[in-house]
């Protein structure tokens, strides 16, 4: 029998890793039976490498397109539909592979058709070389400009960063380190630099805060070999001791001569978000900062682990104002969250967006509870529910366990 007809049978989904060791006796030409799928991204497994990227990329190409012309609902129904392809144990041949698939709607529907007929879609192709399409890529890939503002540059007839630089472009401190260290910050960032920072963010956390935590969330907790950014979520044991830790920490690394940008903001990633979760008590407690790392090459060439007396190399380098070879600037965001909501901003934190996007929907629409970074709130019982880890939250939830390797939705 399939992991498919197994799963359904005992309820559980077969973990991934022995879903290959389970014989599919299914020909090519018979058919393939109906997959058990949930509908909510946060109910399945979906693992970093998947069998349908040529799909998926192609509906990704739509949502982010949909993104980019302000149409969220579309975007996100993409997204959705790309997210169950990524969970799929194999590869989609036909479209009788999709029957009782959830989230794929008409227009997905007809783009994977085109796809799996033709090789490639008419429309996925005409988007990608779209004068707006990429105009909107290359303005939206520089640190510091939004969807909103990037509109409005393209349609002023600006194209990519150097259009910023040429036509003297009014821009913000953080606009203006976007176009500096412009090739940097779209240059992926690897495992390898992300491991030298966590030393680095380590070193300088343990200095001003004795018995911090400190944990990598983002896409390097989900596995990922590279990101755009390296994302940590800082905390201490002694509830109240996290106070006032940012400007610590920014202090130290401004010190050692470590930060090329850096921007602190009081919570403002969550006071967007979903409203009622927000516990008003704790809010202004939960620090952001936005920084550019300055990241010296010659760390990664040896051991990982810093000796603190090459902390200092670099600030009075003549190269320090343009990247050189030998550094590179790199984004690093530090939060920091009290200690009675880590397991929260642990799991808020770790993404993927998508991922994190279906865990609040599933707690509103499914369990009438609302869901963020902070807390847990349930509207019948009208209190919060406390959760000392991210297991815990998803048994509130009624949740089976997702572990953050099987969260890239
Ligand atoms: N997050 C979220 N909603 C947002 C922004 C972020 O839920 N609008 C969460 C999920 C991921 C985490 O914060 C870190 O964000 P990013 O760094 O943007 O995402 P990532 O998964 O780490 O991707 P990348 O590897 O490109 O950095
Ligand atoms: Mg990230």
């Amino acid at each position: 029998i399939s992991w498919l007809t197994e799963s359904m049978a005992s309820g559980n989904p077969v973990p991934i890793q022995d879903r290959h060791r389970l014989k599919i006796n299914t020909k090519p030409s018979e058919v393939t039976p109906a997959i058990l799928m949930k509908s909510y991204a946060c109910q399945r497994r979906t693992p970093l490498k998947h069998h349908n990227s040529v799909l998926t990329d192609a509906l990704e190409i739509l949502a982010l397109n949909a993104e980019f012309t302000k149409n969220e609902g579309r975007s996100v129904a993409f997204r959705r539909a790309a997210s169950v392809l990524k969970a799929l144990p194999r590869g989609v041949r036909t479209m009788d592979d999709l029957k009782d698939l959830p989230c794929l709607g008409e227009h997905s529907l007809r783009v994977i058709k085109e796809i799996l007929d033709a090789g490639t879609s008419s429309e996925v192709e005409w988007t990608r070389q779209s004068e707006q399409f990429q105009a909107m890529k290359a303005l939206t890939g520089v640190f510091g400009v939004g969807v909103r503002t990037a509109d409005r540059w393209f349609r002023e007839g600006l194209r990519n960063h150097l259009d910023l630089i040429h036509k003297s472009q009014k821009l913000n401190r953080a606009q203006e380190a976007g176009v500096q260290y412009y090739n940097d910050l779209n240059t992926p960032v690897t495992k390898k630099e992300a491991m030298v920072i966590t030393v680095i963010v380590e070193k300088a956390v343990n200095d001003v805060l004795p018995g911090a935590i400190i944990t990598l969330t983002g896409g390097f907790r989900r596995g990922k070999e590279v990101g755009h950014d390296v994302d940590f979520l800082i905390t201490h044991p002694d509830e109240g001791a996290e106070e006032k830790l940012m400007p610590k920490i920014v202090n130290w690394l401004e010190d050692q001569g470590l930060l090329l940008y850096q921007k602190t903001t009081r919570n403002s990633y969550l006071e967007n978000k979903d409203g009622p979760a927000r516990p008003a008590c704790n809010m202004d407690r939960f620090e952001r900062c936005f920084s550019i790392f300055k990241l010296e090459r010659s760390k990664l060439d040896s051991d990982t682990r810093i000796e603190d007396s090459s902390y200092n190399s670099g600030v009075t380098d003549g190269t320090q104002t343009h990247s050189g070879s030998t550094w590179r600037a790199v984004r690093v965001d530090l939060v920091v969250s009290p200690y009675s909501q880590f397991a929260f901003a642990t799991l808020g934190w770790t993404g993927s967006k998508l991922f994190e996007r279906e865990l609040r929907r599933w707690a509103g629409q499914e369990k009438g509870m609302s869901l963020s970074s902070h807390a847990l709130y349930d509207s019948k019982q009208q209190r919060y529910l406390p959760a000392n880890s991210e297991e815990e939250i998803f048994t509130l939830l009624g949740l089976e366990y997702i572990p953050p390797s099987e969260r890239n939705a």
